[in-house]
């Protein structure tokens, strides 16, 4: 590119700054090329920011199905009167989930009864203890009430079936 503008004179001088833009010229398209490679190096980064992102969103139904509950019922068989109902709580990693509230509810498979209650207490890192009053022999369904730290919640149903007379 050559201007002239009122006179020729000072061509020179816009030829030498000619070549100074076109060095800078090169000089940002340089720049661009490196701009453009740090953008494709820094796609898997944003794809795995990405899977994080959506993961994080799928935390709650991800983190329900991969506790694991344990449940273990005293005395054995169940008989009438106060039984015992020891949980352990793990994640998908096998790491005890400390600092759970969890209610023990007990119900007849048979309608016309009231509900018992058992508020359970940590007894060990992940391990949770709650009295039971089985008030009737037969089947009985288990409620397992959790509330997480963080506030979620989660519920599983345990089987006891034939709970013996004394
Ligand atoms: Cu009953």
């Amino acid at each position: 590119m050559r201007v002239c503008l009122d006179s020729c004179a000072g061509e020179s001088l816009i030829e030498s700054n000619n070549v100074a833009l076109s060095k800078a010229a090169k000089g940002v398209a340089v720049a661009r090329a490196r701009e453009k490679r740090r953008v494709f190096s820094l796609l898997p980064f944003t794809a795995g920011m990405l899977a994080l992102l959506l993961s994080a969103c799928n935390k709650p139904d991800a983190s329900f199905s991969s506790v694991t509950i344990e449940h273990q019922i005293s005395p054995q068989p169940p008989h009438v009167g106060t039984g015992t109902v020891t949980l352990k709580l793990v994640d998908a990693a096998g790491k005890p989930l400390t600092g759970a509230g969890i209610i023990i509810e007990g119900n007849m498979s048979h309608p016309g009864m009231k509900p018992e209650f058992g508020k359970a207490r940590e007894i060990a890192p992940g391990r949770y203890q709650a009295p039971l009053e089985f008030t009737m022999a037969g089947d009985w369904v288990i409620l397992i009430h959790v509330t997480f730290p963080d506030g979620t919640r989660l519920e599983r149903e345990v089987d006891v079936k034939g709970v013996r007379t004394n």
